[in-house]
């Protein structure tokens, strides 16, 4: 540990046993908490990544002092070398065995469903990108995922760019695929319209219900859109099948000058649930959470998390379809994420609508990803993940 207690002792409360490290009481909760988890993370998977790239990769030149550095970059390090999967995590060719992993990432590459700015098709190639700046590793959260779980990224769907449908077909039967193998679904959208179709995925492999957290400025709740299934309509089609009832779509930051009448209409008609950013920030983020929870979970078997990055305000999202000010501080954003994830196990989770082209310093990419590496870590610290039962 790199902190010492020893120059502090007349604020030492905490008895210092084998397992438990002890901390003055400067630290703040949330930072003790951190600080003592890090103690208790193995490191068992970093060794045997050092090992592999030291196989792979070839000992290093011999003026590296440093004897784990490889002389071909094989795994975290250095951040800014290497091939970009999600995390660097390995890329599964063979989607067969993606029920060997804990959690598959899969991209839909697809645009076809924007109505304003296109370039979502881009969107896992630059969440993938920007990923490469992170490691496994969360301190807040306590969590190392390297540790934790195994992480295959199976690279993108074969969508259809001319064809909407077409598309859809290929998204539910890819979704499908991996939820049914047992891996957990992480989504790079693609545009919203992408949210039927992995709804349609998971929901044909479930007995009960499905409910759906989701993340927007934006209802997404009209049937047609420019005479299509647009990405502005998603949750009218997912509502409309069986079992994934109106009654358990709750939909969290919706407002501005965005979202269209005749959506509001239908979520009205039907008994979606919205919820403000106002109400959410007035009646706090974890009351809100709660709701949330309640709502999605009310006799549902399980809950999908799809996320849209423009749920944020636009200051924070350049790289979007539609961006909207007045949306959620990415603070606000992330803590309703992790109160989400620590509360009950997800069947999945997208993140939509990030445009590479229009984003400044990839900043909208780095938000998407760190959506995705929360939800995972409060998934892998409250024993969510990795799943233990088969479905
Ligand atoms: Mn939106």
């Amino acid at each position: 540990m790199g902190f010492n207690h020893q120059h502090d002792d007349q604020h030492e409360h905490v008895e210092q046993t084998e397992t438990e490290p002890t901390l003055h009481d400067r630290y703040g909760p949330e930072a003790a908490y951190a600080v003592a988890a890090e103690a208790k993370l193995p490191t068992t998977k970093w060794q045997e990544e050092i090992d592999r790239g030291l196989e792979y990769g070839l000992q290093g030149a011999d003026s590296i002092k440093d004897r784990t550095i490889p002389t071909f970059s094989r795994g975290e390090l250095p951040h800014f070398a290497g091939i970009n999967t999600f995390l660097k995590a390995p890329y599964v060719e063979d989607v067969r065995r993606c029920g060997e992993y804990d959690v598959a990432v899969l991209g839909a590459p697809f645009d076809g469903g924007t109505t304003y700015r296109s370039g979502t098709r881009f969107g896992p190639q630059g969440i993938r990108k920007i990923s490469a700046l992170y490691g496994p590793y969360s301190f807040e959260l306590g969590v190392d995922l390297r540790e934790s779980i195994t992480i295959a990224d199976l690279g993108d769907i074969f969508t259809i760019p001319a064809n909407i449908e077409k598309t859809f077909d290929q998204i539910s039967k890819a979704v499908g695929h991996v939820y049914e193998s047992g891996a957990f679904p992480v989504v790079l959208g693609g545009d919203h319209s992408i949210g039927y179709p992995t709804v349609r995925g998971v929901a044909q492999h479930l007995q009960g219900n499905l409910g759906i957290i989701h993340f927007d400025r934006h209802v997404d709740t009209q049937e047609t859109d420019l005479d299509e299934r647009m990405h502005t309509t998603p949750w009218f089609h997912a509502t409309d099948i069986p079992n994934v009832p109106p009654k358990n779509l709750v939909q969290i930051g919706i407002g501005g000058w965005q979202a269209p009448r005749p959506g509001v209409k239908v979520g009205r008609e039907r008994g979606t649930t919205i919820m403000t950013v106002t109400d959410c920030v007035e009646m706090g983020i974890e009351q809100a959470a709660e709701r949330a929870l309640e709502v999605a979970w009310d006799g549902a078997e399980a809950v999908w998390l799809s996320f849209d990055v423009d749920c944020l305000d636009a200051a924070f999202v350049p790289g979007t379809g539609w961006p909207e000010p007045g949306g959620f501080l990415p603070r606000e954003v992330l803590k309703f994420i992790q109160i989400i994830a620590d509360a009950r196990p997800l069947a999945g989770i997208e993140v939509v609508e990030c445009a590479p082209a229009y984003d400044t310093a990839e900043i909208t990419a780095l938000l998407a990803t760190r959506v995705i590496c929360d939800t995972l870590g409060c998934l892998v610290r409250s024993g969510h993940l990795p799943q233990r039962t088969n479905r």
